[in-house]
């Protein structure tokens, strides 16, 4: 099997690693995404670190080495095969010598180039269940300079009877946002992730104006919000900085009253990522509603079974952790715990759009893809809707079942 590995760029200009496998006359392709608020745990990045080239970030010297190094060394095959012996050529515990962006890249084009079927998501199960999607509407945290220190609010469409009803819901609550901030004079540039991100002043100013964006549009029954406050980023010499200096048990506080007052039916890293006796405090207090590790889990299965008292669900972040079989296998642990799991982008993306297929075969019923803007973010809504289109009447919406405890 040939390989051909090059350098390519994500949605915030910065290189990232593309590969084409060929066998024959196929030729399959997949891009690798990268984070900005990462989790200390996650798998190995590999970067150059040639400072005259994009600022050392660069990956031409390493597609250059998968050139040299691996083109024709590689037999297409079973995925778990495949992903194994990327492993073992690897052999370090944090893929550390190819990096878990060059054992990302080739594990999904590989997933694409054996596929037997017209529809990728196909090859992944047998899923007919399009996901609920979390609609990133404001962006903060490192993802954007508006002041709030939650990197995300999303919105949530549970009450949709279909995929593409819930995304119009998104598009029709993002609109009356934006309505709203051209009417206060506020900055409607988005940030990262395709949310809004004006200069605020408080978190309390950013949930009114979503609530009230969802009153303009009817949606008030059918929709959640969602926040992931990547609280990683808050936590310096053991103390949380947010609206004030904060213990953990301070900070869940907080989190409860934006529960009580704005509807938050999901929040994703609400505490820092070793944090554990924090987040065992965190689901004793508002386990009743789901708790996401992000930072937390980082994609691995073996952390993911630790955290039966600490979280009820997981984010799936294919990079964190390098290949798809080890993806699969984070699936299974979230199931094996009665967890419920969400598909994910990162905040640095390309058009690639394999999630969409990932989430629909595997049966994972939420998604989160940034907000309905910015193309990298619209391809993989875009595939979603394509799956929905192809399954025909076969094709359910998660809705509310998505989330264990509504
Ligand atoms: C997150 C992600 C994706 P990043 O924290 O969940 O939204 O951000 O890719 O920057 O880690
Ligand atoms: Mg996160």
């Amino acid at each position: 099997m040939r390989i051909h590995a090059r350098e390519i760029l994500d949605s915030r200009g910065q290189p990232t690693l593309e590969v084409d496998l060929i066998e024959g006359d196929r030729l399959a392709r997949a891009a690798v995404p990268s984070g900005a608020s990462c989790g200390s745990h996650e798998a190995y990045e590999k970067r150059d670190g040639e400072v005259s080239w994009y600022a050392g970030r660069g990956v031409r010297r390493l597609a250059a080495w998968i050139n040299e190094t691996l083109d024709g060394k590689l037999v297409p095959g079973d995925q778990q095969v495949f992903d194994q012996r990327l492993l073992e050529i690897d052999g370090t515990p944090d893929k550390s010598r190819l990096g878990a962006n060059t054992i990302l890249a080739l594990s999904m084009a590989h997933a694409r180039l054996v596929s037997k079927e017209s529809a990728l998501f196909r090859s992944f199960g047998s899923g007919v269940i399009l996901p609920v999607p979390l609609l990133n509407i404001f962006n903060g945290g490192k993802h954007a300079n508006s002041g709030s220190d939650i990197q995300e609010y999303m919105v949530a469409p549970v009450g949709a009877r279909s995929f593409s009803e819930a995304l119009e819901m998104g598009v029709a609550i993002m609109r009356a946002l934006k309505g709203r901030l051209q009417r206060s004079g506020m900055s409607t540039a988005v940030g990262d992730e395709g949310g809004f991100a004006p200069r605020i002043s408080s978190h309390a100013e950013v949930f009114e104006l979503i609530l009230q964006s969802v009153e303009d549009v009817g949606l008030q029954k059918d929709v959640f919000l969602a926040l992931d406050c990547a609280a990683t980023e808050w936590f310096q010499d053991g103390y949380y900085h947010v609206e004030g200096k904060k213990s953990s048990a301070e900070v869940i506080s907080l989190l409860a009253s934006w529960v009580r007052d704005y509807r938050v039916a999901s929040i994703e890293d609400g505490l820092a990522e070793d944090d554990w006796d924090g987040w065992k405090l965190l689901k004793s207090q508002l386990g009743h509603i789901q708790l996401v590790g992000d930072d937390l889990f980082v994609t691995k299965s073996a952390l993911i079974l630790q955290g039966k008292d600490a979280a009820n669900a997981v984010l799936i972040k294919c990079n964190q952790v390098g290949t798809l079989t080890e993806t699969m296998a984070a699936i299974t642990a979230a199931r094996s715990l009665g967890f419920a799991s969400i598909m994910s982008h990162r905040s640095g993306e390309t058009t690639d759009d394999m999630i969409a297929d990932l989430a629909v075969g595997l049966g994972v019923l939420q998604i989160k893809t940034g907000a309905p803007c910015r193309g990298e973010r619209i391809a993989k809504y875009n595939q979603l809707l394509r799956i929905e289109e192809l399954l025909g009447v076969d094709a359910r919406y998660a809705g509310r079942s998505a989330f264990l405890s509504s």
